[in-house]
């Protein structure tokens, strides 16, 4: 895990990188101890609360955050550099989810079997884990914290938060729009670094984390050796395939979007373009898209391309750009660091480079993506598949029995038709294969099956 351990805690604006935003003091071994006590009376006191009651609770947790919407997204894109083109949705989808689990606390909670004798019934009921540690990145600083927490409490568990310190104003605004609708330490924002991280993770039920594959490895593992169910989210590679009968112009537009849009700072944005056959005009088309894309100031009305998070993370575009160039490829847009305070970065275009270069083989998190040429549908869908990764594909082609063709044969956990890589509806299981992720599937009804855990009952009068 990486080993971070400034304090306090503090986040700055990406943009503006000398204004500090929020700061924290991080937790000590004293304040995890008794987080998870007072979190474990908290557990107790929730999963005895009846499921009204819950629904009732998370439902004004929920008009408080919609309340304080604005202001949330103010503060997104203070914090993160989320362009206002994006984080009034953010906010907007983390409402819908509070409210979609607090509906979810009334529906059946397991089933019945039919029993070995006529008179006794048998049940599966699902109960909650009880304490489950949320590891979170900065990328979606409130739609992250919500689809993990609000199914957690919504089946029944407290729940401990550790944010990344890049999004750490965002997490304790939630927690005091949200804490005060809840019993008291049901939910506990944590600000810290990955010890702490591993500290709560030792001391509770379940650990659900997004983020990188390298934290996400270490979090499996220290799961294990914890005993207890880990969820991770790690990296993409996603591929946007372009099927020789697409609508070009289509699918240059998404294509840029899905690239570039937020700075590519998505574990769902494209990085390689798989273009099959000729090339007809879609370079042109896809590079005149990404030119097309307000970049600047991610306040501003219209900008869809913000600063990157930190000074590290522009360097890392800007020397993958070298990279490729080294290997000879050919930097057909961006490459280089844009001006101003901010940190900013052109959006990059690569093309001319094999399948396995390493910029097609690994995630720069940032506005950069390779186009790749494939000869036909076969050899597109192996250029996707060629990767240790395998979060989202998306297929652009206006003939149906291509799709289902090239979508059967695809090993992604999320594939889209005609639709950008990123983008998630919160109501449907979200996860990936591969390397991407670890464990069972995120959001929607596909939740409760990681937060809570089935008891067999036979009961015989
Ligand atoms: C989206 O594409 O809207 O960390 C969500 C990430 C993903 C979420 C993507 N887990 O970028």
């Amino acid at each position: 895990m990486i080993v971070d351990e400034e304090r306090p805690i503090r986040s700055t604006d990406p943009f503006r990188p000398d204004e500090v935003v929020a700061e924290a003091e991080s937790w000590g071994s004293d304040a995890v101890a008794a987080a998870v006590e007072h979190g474990r009376k908290a557990a107790a006191e929730w999963r005895a609360t009846p499921a009204p009651a819950r629904a009732q609770a998370m439902g004004a947790a929920a008009d408080a955050v919609a309340g304080a919407a604005a202001e949330l997204t103010e503060l997104v894109i203070r914090e993160v550099g989320k362009p206002r083109a994006e984080a009034p949705g953010e906010v907007q989808r983390a409402i819908s989810i509070l409210r979609y689990y607090a509906q979810q606390t009334l529906d059946p909670d397991g089933e019945t079997y039919p029993a070995p004798d006529a008179r006794s019934l048998l049940m599966a009921r699902r109960r909650p884990r009880g304490l489950v540690t949320l590891i979170t990145p900065w990328n979606f600083p409130i739609a992250i914290p919500l689809w993990k927490a609000a199914p957690a409490l919504a089946y029944g568990n407290a729940v401990l938060l550790k944010p990344a310190r890049e999004a750490i104003g965002v997490a304790l605004k939630v927690q005091e729009l949200i804490a005060p609708h809840l019993p008291d330490h049901l939910l506990q924002v944590a600000p810290g670094d990955s010890t702490i991280a591993q500290a709560l993770l030792r001391a509770s039920d379940a650990v659900s984390f997004t983020g990188s594959t390298e934290a996400g490895r270490h979090v499996a593992r220290a799961a294990t050796e914890a005993g207890i169910p880990a969820q991770c989210e790690m990296g993409g590679q996603n591929a946007s395939i372009v099927l020789a009968d697409a609508d070009r112009q289509r699918a240059a537009t998404q294509i840029a979007g899905a690239a570039m849009g937020y700075a590519g700072q998505k574990c769902t944005a494209t990085s390689r373009v798989i273009v099959v056959g000729e090339d007809n005009g879609f370079t042109e088309a896809l590079v005149a898209a990404v030119a097309a894309l307000p970049q600047g100031d991610p306040g501003e009305q219209g900008v869809q391309v913000g600063p990157v998070i930190n000074e590290a993370a522009r360097r890392d575009v800007v020397e993958a750009a070298e990279e490729a160039r080294s290997e000879g490829g050919r930097v057909i847009a961006g490459g280089q660091a844009g001006a101003g305070l901010g940190w900013m970065v052109a959006p990059t275009l690569v093309s001319g480079l094999p399948a396995e270069a390493s910029l097609n083989q690994r995630e720069v998190f940032g506005p950069i993506a390779a186009i790749i040429q494939a000869s036909d549908d076969g050899d597109a869908v192996a250029i996707a598949n060629g990767v240790r990764q395998g979060l989202v594909t998306s297929v652009y082609t206006s003939d149906l029995a291509r799709a289902l063709s090239v979508v059967d044969n695809l090993d992604t956990g999320l594939i889209r038709v005609n639709a950008p890589t990123s983008g998630v509806d919160f109501y449907a299981p979200f996860g990936g294969e591969k390397s991407s992720s670890h464990g069972p599937r995120e959001q929607g009804k596909a939740a409760r099956e990681f937060y809570t855990s089935i008891r067999t009952v036979t009961i015989t009068p």
